[in-house]
């Protein structure tokens, strides 16, 4: 039966469950590492919607959140994914680092002005790049979404000059980040996001970096953190990918299906992403956070600091995709 006559069928009244759908659909299984308040979690869930749809009820997804699917460790997902044990992956490029050292290209530090320079390399040739890259590691890329600018918050000091951080205990996500906060004299830890809200609350660290509106507010970092600096300094997408082994099994028709729903999924995401950020800072300050918002000069001289760790991440990476992320990103800025 063809998921378009399955449609017709479900449009003239017939339920999924009278077509053999409900009881016999096919269930693929979401893996993703943060909470089930976040805009990751809500694209997820419109990924599964839309693919019912797509297919008249013949799959569905089951969406499993903090990285519970590789035993709570965010860095494994995409390894997992890649050999088949995960079908589908919901995650940052920086949690693929360890896998696939490229992707942290997307992360340099202050390698963005804006978010027409972000979407131009999604969308662009070193987008494409990417997705052969992880293409190679045995997961097919369906399409980006946001997590989107990571801001610095902690519970010590506003930071306003990158002397400001000195001496903070700083979790971190991955490795490059661990070569930026060294770069600012600050004590970075690298920890799981999900053991992260009891670490800022006990004061085990000091601080965390994060973007507002996929993450920080959904959250509710603000309950545990004082004071936040909107210094852009990384840029983090993420992208809905699915193990290669499922997607080479799948039909040209289901193939469709699920690139189609892939795609609107991420761009809702994107959207309610980019949205929640725009008015995440009053939130904030409503929340009681002291929220500074530096001025080009000052964003200028985080940039200078951090620049050993874009130099030593650039050599890893590879000159060539790292002038192909450069000048897409620079010809595509307007700010
Ligand atoms: O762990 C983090 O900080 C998070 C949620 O942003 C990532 O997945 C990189």
């Amino acid at each position: 039966m063809t998921f378009a006559f399955r449609k017709s069928m479900i449009a003239a009244g017939l339920t999924a469950a009278m077509l053999g759908g409900a009881a016999s659909a096919e269930t693929l299984r979401l893996s993703h590492n943060v909470g089930d308040t976040t805009t990751w979690h809500r694209g997820a869930e419109r990924f599964n919607e839309l693919l019912q749809e797509k297919t008249g009820g013949e799959y569905d997804v089951r969406i499993f959140p903090n990285a519970q699917l590789a035993g709570g460790d965010q860095m494994k997902q995409a390894e997992m994914t890649g050999r088949g044990a995960i079908d589908v992956v919901l995650t940052s490029a920086i949690n693929v680092t360890p896998l696939a050292p490229e992707m942290a290209a997307f992360s340099l530090p202050y390698l963005y002005a804006d978010y027409e320079a972000v979407d131009a390399t999604t969308s662009g040739e070193a987008g494409a790049r990417m997705e052969e890259v992880m293409e190679g590691h045995g997961i097919k890329v369906l399409a980006w979404g946001e997590n989107g600018f990571r801001e610095v918050t902690n519970n010590v000091r506003p930071i306003r000059t990158p002397e400001d951080m000195a001496g903070l205990k700083m979790r971190v996500a991955g490795p490059m980040y661990i070569d930026v906060m060294n770069s600012l004299g600050a004590n970075p830890v690298q920890m799981q996001w999900s053991e992260t809200f009891p670490a800022l609350q006990q004061g085990v660290v000091d601080g965390q970096e994060n973007p507002i509106g996929a993450v920080i507010i959904p959250q509710r970092v603000y309950e545990v953190q004082d004071h936040l600096t909107t210094w852009h300094y990384s840029y983090d997408p993420i992208f809905l990918g699915v193990s290669m082994e499922r997607w080479e099994a799948w039909d040209e028709e289901m193939q469709a299906a699920v690139q189609e729903a892939a795609t609107e999924a991420m761009e809702y995401q994107k959207q309610i992403s980019r949205e929640d950020t725009a008015t995440g800072v009053e939130f904030l300050r409503e929340q009681g956070m002291e929220v500074y918002e530096p001025t080009a000069e000052e964003l200028q001289a985080f940039k200078e600091a951090t620049q050993p760790a874009f130099d030593k991440w650039a050599e890893q990476i590879g000159p060539e995709i790292v002038e192909l992320f450069v000048s897409e990103a620079g010809a595509a800025a307007t700010n």
